[in-house]
């Protein structure tokens, strides 16, 4: 992992569950996710990624939305086994993975990481990240966390409501969101989650 908003999904939940893990540190801004050792785990030269072992039988485990799928149900928590309770924390899991993430990262480069700026560009992935945001801080005006109980949808949402700077939106015109925000982030494991790696930076 290195210090990312989808890295810091993981390691929030695994502080959540309460799991002991050993972070190994890939600096992206050196390349580092392209060695061979972290392409034979994941081809796609992406953090995060998870290696355990289970009963014996080697497991290895990339894409942020799969490792908390995959943690949530193998602890039976964050996410309820079945029924409504499930649908809803699925869909709004979906909106954070497949919307949040992608229109913020892109914000970010088009801001800072492009090495040709683009000013249409920005403001496209922009206002796609402020349709999410309104969406998000709409349906926080109505409900403490984003499904019926803390989950797995509010720890894949909580790094990347902490870059908001990259989408050049600002947190304090949407409320509830920033509400929600101090909430989460006041806890104990997402305190911890969102150290990790020690040390690292993303520069
Ligand atoms: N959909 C993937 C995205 C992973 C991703 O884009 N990770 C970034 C850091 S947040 C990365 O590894 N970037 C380096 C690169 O793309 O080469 C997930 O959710 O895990």
């Amino acid at each position: 992992m290195w210090a990312t908003p989808n890295s810091r999904r993981v390691s929030i939940l695994f502080e959540e569950l309460g799991l002991d893990f050993e972070v190994r540190p890939v600096n992206i801004r050196q390349q580092e996710q392209f060695e061979p050792e972290i392409l034979a785990c994941n081809p796609y030269g992406k953090v995060p990624i998870v290696v355990w072992q289970e009963k014996n039988t080697p497991r290895v485990l990339f894409e942020s939305g799969a490792i908390l799928l995959q943690f949530a149900d193998a602890h039976n928590q964050f996410l309820a086994t079945d029924g409504p309770a499930r649908d809803e924390t699925l869909a709004w899991l979906m909106v954070v993975l497949t919307a949040l993430g992608p229109h913020s990262a892109q914000a970010h480069h088009w801001k800072e990481l492009a090495p040709e700026r683009s000013e249409p560009a920005l403001q496209h992935h922009r206002g796609l990240a402020n349709r999410v945001y309104r969406l998000l801080d709409n349906h926080l005006s109505k409900r403490r966390y984003l499904t019926g109980e803390y989950s797995i949808a509010d720890m894949a949402a909580y790094p990347w409501i902490g870059v908001s700077d990259w989408t050049t939106l600002d947190i304090r015109d949407f409320p509830h969101l920033e509400a929600w925000y101090q909430d989460v982030g006041s806890r104990p494991a997402v305190i911890r989650g969102m150290s990790l790696p020690i040390g690292a930076v993303l520069e």
